[in-house]
Formats: C-alpha cells, sequence, structure tokens
C-alpha cells in the first residue's frame, strides 16, 4: 500500500485535509500527536467490474495518509526525528494560501512561496545531517579495511551532500538503478515525491481554483511545479470538508457549481498515486472484486505478493486480461473463447488494469 505523510506548517490545514482524506482514525500506541488513516483509490474500472461480476464484497486500492504535529515555523523542529516521514513513500505538503485572519500564520503573513521554500529547506537541513553523519561513519570504517562497496556508497553520499549544500533537492538526481537503491535505506526526506496541496481561499475556489496553474501562478507557486518529481493540486479544504458531507447529487452539483470536474479528495489521491507511479491491477471473482496497486514495471511473481506472501512464493502462473478487452468482449468465458486469457510467467510486468488470476502451490 502507498503511504503519504502530510507535513506542513501549524494551521495550514493538514488536520483538516486528513478529516477529509480518511474514514478511519488511530494513534499508534503511546502517542497522540499522530493520526493515521486510509483513503480508497477512486477507480470507475472497478465500478464496472463489480456491476459486471456482482461480488459479495469490492474492495478498492487504498493510500495511508499519516498526520503529526508538525512544526510551528521554520527551523522549530526538525524533521528528521519524525519516524513517520522517513517510512513515507511520498510527502505531501499542505501550503496555505487561505486568507482568513480568526486562523492566525505563525508566520505572521500568508505567504505561500515563502512556506514552500521553507520546508524545502528543512527538508534539505535534515537530510544534509543524514549524509554528513553517514560520511564520518562510512570514513571510519574504510580506515580499517578497504571495500569497494563503501567506496561506491562514500561516492554517493558525497554527491548527495554537495547537491544538499547547494540547495538541490535529492528527488531532483533522478537517481536510478544501483544508486536508487543504495540511497533507499537512508530514507531521505528530500527524495521523496512531493506533492503540494495548495489549501485555497474560499473566494478563490470557483476562479482560480479551477486550473492548478492558475492557482500556482497566482500563489507564486508555479516556480515549483518545474521541478523533478513535484506536483501540485489546489483545493480548498473547508469546502471539501462541506462537500464530502453531502451526497451524491447534490455533491455533485456543488463541485459543477464551483467548475470542478472531481472532488479535492479525488485529485489529491490520484496526484499521489501518479506521483509514485503506481497503477492498479484487478482480482475478480464472485466473492470479490479488488483493485491492488503496484508501481509501474513490477513482475507477475512480486505483484502476487501484495495479495500474499503464499502466493507469491508458490507462483506458477499468472492468467491475465487486459480490462479493455474484458469489457470489449462482456465476460471471462467470451475472452477465453477468443484466446484473450494470456498464461504468463513470474517475469511478465503487469500493466495497468489487468484483471489477474495468480495460479500458485502451497
Ligand atoms: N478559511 C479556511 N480555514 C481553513 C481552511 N483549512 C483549514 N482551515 C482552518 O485552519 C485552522 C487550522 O487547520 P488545521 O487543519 O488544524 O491545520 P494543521 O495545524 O495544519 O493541522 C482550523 O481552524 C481550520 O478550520 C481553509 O481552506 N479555509
Ligand atoms: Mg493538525
Amino acid at each position: 500500500m502507498l503511504r503519504a505523510a502530510l507535513i506542513g506548517f501549524s494551521s495550514s490545514g493538514k488536520t483538516t485535509l486528513f478529516q477529509l482524506m480518511t474514514s478511519a482514525r488511530d494513534s499508534p500506541r503511546g502517542r497522540s500527536d499522530v493520526n493515521i488513516g486510509i483513503s480508497k483509490v477512486p477507480d470507475a474500472r472497478l465500478d464496472t467490474l463489480t456491476a459486471m461480476f456482482n461480488p459479495r464484497k469490492r474492495v478498492p486500492a487504498t493510500v495511508e495518509f499519516t498526520d503529526m504535529a508538525a512544526p510551528a515555523r521554520a527551523g522549530a523542529q526538525t524533521l528528521v526525528d519524525v519516524a513517520g516521514y522517513k517510512n513515507a513513500d511520498a510527502l505531501v505538503h499542505v501550503i496555505r494560501a487561505f486568507r482568513d485572519p480568526a486562523v492566525p500564520h505563525p508566520s505572521g503573513a500568508v505567504d505561500p512561496a515563502r512556506d514552500a521554500r521553507a520546508m524545502e529547506d528543512e527538508l534539505l537541513l535534515a537530510d544534509l545531517g543524514v549524509a554528513e553523519r553517514r560520511l564520518e561513519r562510512i570514513d571510519k570504517d574504510l580506515k580499517k579495511a578497504r571495500s569497494t562497496d563503501l567506496e561506491k556508497e562514500r561516492d554517493l553520499v558525497q554527491r548527495c551532500r554537495q547537491a544538499l549544500e547547494e540547495g538541490t533537492p535529492l528527488r531532483a538526481l533522478e537517481l536510478a538503478g544501483e544508486d536508487l537503491k543504495r540511497l533507499r535505506g537512508f530514507q531521505f526526506l528530500s527524495a521523496k515525491p512531493l506533492l503540494l496541496v495548495i489549501n485555497l481561499d474560499e473566494a478563490d475556489v470557483a476562479g482560480v481554483g479551477a486550473s492548478v496553474e492558475r492557482a500556482a501562478e497566482q500563489t507564486g507557486l508555479i516556480g515549483f511545479l518545474a521541478h523533478a518529481a513535484t506536483r501540485a493540486v489546489a483545493l480548498c479544504a473547508t469546502i471539501e470538508l462541506e462537500i464530502a458531507r453531502l451526497e451524491g447529487a447534490d455533491a455533485a452539483a456543488f463541485l459543477a457549481d464551483l467548475g470542478l470536474a472531481e472532488s479535492g479528495l479525488d485529485r489529491v489521491i490520484r496526484a499521489s498515486y501518479d506521483l509514485l507511479g503506481y497503477m492498479s491491477f484487478f482480482t475478480v471473482g464472485e466473492d470479490e472484486c479488488r483493485a491492488w496497486s503496484v508501481a509501474r514495471g513490477t513482475p507477475a511473481q512480486a505483484a502476487a505478493g501484495e495479495i500474499h506472501s503464499d502466493i507469491q512464493r508458490g507462483f506458477i502462473r499468472a492468467e491475465v486480461v487486459a480490462y479493455d478487452a474484458l469489457i470489449a468482449r462482456g465476460s471471462m468465458a467470451a475472452c477465453r473463447e477468443h484466446g484473450e486469457v494470456r498464461l504468463e510467467g513470474k517475469e511478465h510486468i503487469v500493466q495497468d488494469g489487468d484483471i489477474i488470476n495468480f495460479r500458485f502451490a502451497t
């Protein structure tokens, strides 16, 4: 499951957004300052499959959101201590753009671009600390014994340190392959994909809010959209909360009034999903129709592991039908007749929308 952490300065709207996004809520044991909740990934294909198979259960893919008490302003608290950020696949930075004088801004004035930069600086600083500590450790170890592996790691971490010192977030290095693997263990915060949620003023939703570009332009955040592994969504958390309380048809009418095609909830989840290059495959049957999320490029055997480690271990074959083929033929039986159910091996790369039946031995 995809895990996203909400970050942002105090009173930016994190908890409001969290309430909007998630149904379940709880705190890890002994901590009242952390909320963890689950969001369902909206996917019309799952609705279509559910209508086709009429299963007892319909289970969408999910995203986990974490909301924590955060620094009141830049520098007030180091982020690196916060384990929840480190374990996240992506960071969702909630940026205050609403003006409401009844909610004081911790830095005195509303300035979205300043907050975005300040948060980036926090991430860079936290990572710089991690990189420096690691380099000290590596140097010590290299004095004791030579190791080409450690030397490679030193070169990489030095490259990271240099980037951080120059103010470049590690996500901009677009590391791949072995470098990426080496870096994974560090959980560098600035290496994580970043979603900016521009929390607009009520008055701006219907106008600038209808397009992210316009909202980013108006709030001075347009420059950030060009950054690597960075995306933005513009919404007004309090209005979205109102919409979420309405019934389906009323909610749709409210959205249409504002000139919006999709709720903020759906946009945030979709953007997080895209940002990480996630996609869905489906399992179908009378018992349940279910969406599973995996990163693009995931082979069939690893995808099976999303469902159960036994299925991954005992993997024999995957029976795969493309979503469009199933919809065009109308049933699994018809797909079988037309040779559209393929038998794939463990290396087969799962495609978005694949309907898969895993064959496995236990
Ligand atoms: N006017 C307005 N107020 C908001 C909006 N989003 C959040 N707030 C208010 O700002 C205050 C702080 O919000 P909260 O979600 O607790 O911020 P957090 O500290 O980042 O978790 C609350 O009183 C919210 O009701 C918004 O879009 N517009
Ligand atoms: Mg909060």
